[in-house]
């Protein structure tokens, strides 16, 4: 990781697309307003504080007019950022039921756009970080408009990710497969400026993340992988340290940079029926890809996350994810599961 040396996302974005010569823009563009869209949403956060003074979300404001929830808000801000470009055919939010088309009066792109427009929102009241996750596909059906089948993928097919996490600072984190990017938004100018070039986890962490409230739903597996990492680690001499802040891209992007391991896994209560918890299409994958990209690993405790084929807009899948080694780990943990 290097210090920033004042270089833009734009300047950045570009200077990718420079190294392959056949691109047309379209993508660039399409980064752009994601990351116009993200300073947009960034501002609306950082005022989040003074809703009950000045009615910002959720009542009415100080012209009278109803003002929307956060997590609305930014649905709709990405929505309205992305719909007009030309760069897009279709989108799907983790807000939405159904997919997101762009509308008629504008050009219809050749990408497809999914996003969890404000992830860990319950958090906001109590000022924790948030995040915006996106996941960018080609279009894949030839009909004339794009359909859910655009949207249900597998992750390895993702020709791009990233995340916003407003915390401390806002930063942007992307990966266009070619390595991980984390750019930190200066206030004073308004702009996304590198900052973290390059991001590699650390093959083997110290921290772990789960909601260990649920741990009389977890599989046996899981049980025994949490108590063992409870146990003097054979490198450090000491137990991992839990980190748990229920703010996925915040804990995400934490674990991303000093190493260690996040755990969704399914709730077991009716064992017949196991229940995870996170997407597949606006969690899992987008985060999966960026794992990788930074040397780590995101399974299910089975099998390899990007390479599920999704069935459903809303599916969800057991998380886990972070640095190679421990993933490793817990993957042998849950295949001795009932043991
Ligand atoms: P959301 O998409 O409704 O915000 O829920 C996802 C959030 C993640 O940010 C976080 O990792 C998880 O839910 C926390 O869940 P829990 O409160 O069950 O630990
Ligand atoms: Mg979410």
């Amino acid at each position: 990781m290097q210090k920033s040396k004042g270089i833009t996302i734009q300047r950045h974005i570009i200077e990718q697309e420079r190294l392959f010569p056949q691109a047309t823009g379209d993508f660039t563009g399409l980064l752009w307003d994601l990351s116009i869209a993200a300073k947009i949403i960034s501002r609306e956060v950082n005022k989040a504080g003074l809703a009950e003074i000045l009615g910002l979300t959720g009542g009415v404001n100080i012209h009278g007019e109803a003002v929307k929830k956060l997590d609305v808000y930014a649905n709709e801000r990405i929505c309205k950022s992305m719909e007009h470009g030309g760069h897009l055919c279709i989108m799907a939010s983790e807000e939405n039921e159904d997919v997101v088309p762009v509308p008629d009066e504008f050009p219809k792109g050749k990408y497809v756009l999914m996003f969890d427009p404000l992830d860990g929102s319950s958090n906001i009241d109590a000022n924790v970080s948030v995040g915006t996750i996106f996941s960018i596909y080609r279009r894949k059906t030839t009909g004339k408009e794009a359909t859910v089948d655009d949207c249900l993928r597998k992750g390895t097919e993702q020709v791009a990710a990233g995340y916003i996490v407003y915390g401390s600072s806002t930063m942007m984190v992307y990966t266009t497969g070619h390595g991980v990017y984390g750019f930190t938004l200066d206030p004073s100018i308004g702009e996304f400026l590198l900052s973290h070039e390059k991001i590699k986890i650390p093959p083997k962490g110290k921290i772990y993340s789960i909601n260990e409230g649920n741990t009389y739903v977890w599989d046996e597996g899981t049980r025994r992988y949490v108590s063992y990492l409870k146990e003097n680690d054979s490198l450090t001499g000491r137990p991992y340290s839990l980190r748990y802040i229920g703010s996925l891209v915040a804990d995400f992007h934490r674990n991303l940079l000093y190493g260690g391991i996040f755990l969704y896994p399914a709730d077991y209560k009716d064992p017949g029926k196991p229940k995870p918890k996170l997407r597949l299409l606006y969690e899992a994958n987008p985060l999966a890809f960026i794992v990788e990209q930074a040397g780590g690993m995101a399974s299910t405790g089975r099998e390899r996350i990007m390479d599920i084929q999704a069935t459903e807009l809303h599916q969800k899948v057991p998380l886990v994810i972070g640095s190679k080694e421990d993933v490793l780990t817990y993957e042998k943990f849950f295949s001795q599961k009932g043991k």
